[in-house]
C-alpha cells in the first residue's frame, strides 16, 4: 500500500472506530438496551457467519444457492428483457458465491462484463479483485469500499450503463420494516430509471423452522451474539463477563419478526470506553431483527419505495424468494 492510500485507510478505521464506540455507548442507553447487528461482523464474526451459513439448522444459504444455482439463466434472461447491457453492482458482496453463479451466466450470454462488489471490508474487495478473475476470465471487478448508499454513488460515476443491483441473503430482513422502507427508498433515489435491483427475502414458514434456524445446536448462532461483546472489550476496553449474558432468539408469527436478545444473567456493571453501564438481572439487549416476509408484504415495500416487481424466483421448497424489481 502506498504512503497516501494507507493514510486514507487509516483514517477510514479510525472514523469507523469511532463510530463504533458512539453507537455501543448511546445503544447502551437505551431502554431497552440494544447493539446493532452490523457490528457482528469483525473477522472472527466473518468467521462464525461462515460456519452459520453451514448449520444444518440455518435453511436460508442454502434455498439462495439453490435459487441461484438452478436459475441463473432465467435470472438473467429477465434481466436482459429489461435492460439489454448492464453492469452488476452487489450490496455487501461477502465472497461473492451467490453473484458467482449470475457473473458466470452473464459472461457466457454476454450481457455484461464488469462487476461492482460493494463492501464495508477493505480486506473482502482485496481478496475479490484477486480471486475473481482467474475463476472467471473476462471479468473486470472495479472493488468499492465503503457505506452502500456512497459506493453505489461511485459506481454511478464511473459508469453510465444501466445497472443491476443485487442485495442477497436476506440482509434485507436485517432492517425492521419501516428500515427497509428508508433503506429501498434510499436506493430508488441513487439508480436512473430503467435499472433493477435482485433483493433475497426470507419468507414466512413454519414458526419452529425459523426459530431453529437462530438457534442451532452447535451454538453457533450464541457465539456469534456474543462475539459483538467479546469485540467490545477488544476494541472498546471492555469488560465483560461473557459467562454472564445468555443467548435468547425470539420469533413471533403474527409480525413475521425474529428478533436475538442476550440476556444479563445477574444484576452487574461493565466497563467500556472509560464509561459504567449497569445491567439489571434478567435485563435484555436487543441485538439482532431478521424479518420474515410474505408476498403481500414484498409487494407493498416495492411499491412504497418506488420500484416496480418484475419476477419472483423460488426456491423449491418456496421458504426464500429473491425478487427482480425495475425502478
Ligand atoms: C446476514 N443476515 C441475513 C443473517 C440473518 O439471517 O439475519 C445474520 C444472522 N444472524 C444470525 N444468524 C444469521
Amino acid at each position: 500500500m502506498r504512503a497516501a492510500q494507507a493514510f486514507q485507510h487509516n483514517t477510514i478505521v479510525e472514523k469507523q472506530q469511532l463510530t463504533f464506540e458512539k453507537d455501543v455507548l448511546a445503544g447502551l442507553q437505551l431502554q431497552p438496551k440494544r447493539l446493532y447487528s452490523k457490528y457482528f461482523y469483525d473477522a472472527k464474526g466473518d468467521a462464525l457467519f461462515q460456519q452459520i451459513m453451514h448449520c444444518p439448522e440455518y435453511y436460508l444459504t442454502r434455498c439462495e444457492m439453490d435459487i441461484l444455482r438452478g436459475q441463473s439463466e432465467k435470472i438473467v434472461q429477465a434481466v436482459r428483457r429489461h435492460a439489454p447491457g448492464f453492469d452488476l453492482v452487489e450490496l455487501g458482496a461477502g465472497d461473492a458465491s451467490k453473484s458467482f453463479f449470475l457473473l458466470k451466466e452473464m459472461l457466457r450470454m454476454g450481457v455484461t462484463d464488469t462487476y461492482f462488489p460493494i463492501d464495508i471490508s477493505p480486506n473482502i474487495i482485496t481478496q475479490l479483485q484477486q480471486s475473481l478473475p482467474a475463476k472467471l476470465p473476462g471479468l473486470q471487478v472495479q472493488g468499492l469500499n465503503g457505506e452502500y448508499m456512497e459506493m453505489l454513488q461511485a459506481a454511478g460515476q464511473i459508469t453510465a450503463q444501466q445497472k443491476l443491483v443485487m442485495f442477497m441473503g436476506s440482509s434485507i430482513g436485517n432492517f425492521t420494516p419501516a428500515e427497509a422502507v428508508q433503506f429501498c427508498t434510499r436506493l430508488r433515489q441513487q439508480l436512473r430509471p430503467g435499472d433493477l435491483v435482485l433483493i433475497g427475502f426470507d419468507l414466512r414458514k413454519n414458526p419452529q423452522t425459523i426459530l431453529d434456524a437462530y438457534n442451532d445446536k452447535g451454538g453457533i448462532t450464541r457465539a456469534f451474539n456474543l462475539n459483538l461483546l467479546e469485540r467490545i472489550n477488544r476494541e472498546l476496553d471492555g469488560n465483560f463477563d461473557i459467562s454472564q449474558f445468555e443467548h435468547y432468539p425470539t420469533y413471533d408469527p403474527v409480525s413475521g419478526a425474529c428478533k436475538s436478545f442476550l440476556i444479563s444473567k445477574r444484576e452487574q456493571a461493565v466497563e467500556i470506553a472509560g464509561q459504567t453501564v449497569r445491567f439489571g438481572a434478567n435485563e435484555p439487549v436487543y441485538m439482532e431483527i431478521s424479518q420474515k416476509y410474505d408476498m403481500e408484504e414484498i409487494n407493498e415495500l416495492a411499491s412504497r419505495s418506488g420500484f416496480r416487481p418484475v419476477e419472483f424466483f423460488y426456491d423449491s421448497k418456496r421458504w426464500f424468494t429473491d425478487v427482480l424489481w425495475q425502478c
